[in-house]
């Protein structure tokens, strides 16, 4: 028997199917190995921005759709929430094809009768798109700038140029980008409050954390660009930020293996999923919309 993540709930989120950057295989395998009641898909689930440009969706990011339709299928209660760049689904609201029940904004009971929002957060987005690109930017890369810029710098010096400080300018921006998500999260956990709720989920900054901002639960589920993150609430109400990457290297290969044959048997074509995926890519050309 292969090893299984049981749980109450599980919460996803900026999963970017549809971008070449969206780590979909090991999403998929993580999804084979979870067993849940219910599932939030937290927005940002498929990355429509970047389907406008040029369509990529393979087989694993396909098998990802299919994985989810199918714990739609054997019970597990799938709420969609979308996100911005998912957001042509936001004029389904109310909307449940094959077990999936599209939310704007969702409300989440636990088993203590906490009640959390459930939202993907860009509502609350208050600065500018490039921020969350410039939170990726970490030490590491900081120590890259500056090596480079003590050789630029030297280059300018030989033909009597003035200094320039790259990685000055790069590291007030990266500070601006702590800022914003620490901003982001106390703008949320308020937002929740002033609602009575006792916590929020949302996605959105790509960056998992689970903390408690002035007595409101702040949960953030992270993404599956980088970080491969879920959050799973246990039968008993405990939150654990699950690191899939490394929930998967404990399960044992053999069981999951890369046999072809294995892998068609479990991710037997589910039709469904090509209709759904193509009208979510089309959203805003759907013939509902003439209906508004
Ligand atoms: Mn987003």
């Amino acid at each position: 028997m292969s090893k299984k993540l049981h749980c109450r709930t599980l919460f996803l989120s900026d999963l970017h199917l549809g971008s070449r950057a969206c780590q979909a295989e090991p999403l998929a395998r993580f999804l084979k190995h979870v067993k849940c009641d219910r599932l939030y898909l937290v927005g940002d689930v498929l990355d429509m921005w970047r389907l406008k440009q040029k369509w990529f969706f393979p087989n694993d990011h396909s098998k990802v759709v299919r994985r989810i339709l199918k714990m739609a299928e054997k019970g597990t209660e799938v709420i969609y929430v979308p996100g911005n760049h998912d957001e042509a689904a936001r004029r389904y609201n109310g909307l449940e094809f094959g077990g999936v029940t599209i939310k704007l904004v969702a409300e989440h009971e636990t088993p203590d009768g906490e009640h959390w929002l459930v939202c993907h957060g860009d509502r609350f987005d208050l600065v500018v798109q490039h921020s969350r690109m410039l939170a990726r930017i970490g030490g590491v890369a900081y120590e890259t700038l500056v090596s480079i810029d003590r050789r630029v710098n030297a280059i300018r010096r030989r033909f009597g140029r003035p200094h320039v400080s790259l990685s000055q300018s790069i590291k007030s921006k990266v500070k601006g980008a702590c800022t914003f998500i620490s901003r982001f999260e106390e703008v949320l956990a308020d937002a929740a409050r002033k609602d009575g709720f006792d916590g929020v989920v949302c996605g959105h900054v790509h960056k998992a954390e689970i903390r408690d901002i002035d007595g409101v639960h702040y949960y953030n589920c992270g993404d599956w660009i980088e970080g491969c993150t879920a959050l799973a609430e246990h039968d008993d109400g405990r939150i654990e930020l699950v690191h899939a990457k490394a929930f998967l290297a404990t399960i044992d290969e053999h069981e999951d293996s890369d046999d072809p044959d294995q892998l068609e048997i479990d991710f037997e074509p589910d039709w469904h999923a090509l209709p759904l995926t193509t009208a979510f890519a089309n959203g805003l050309r759907d013939p509902l919309d003439a209906a508004g």
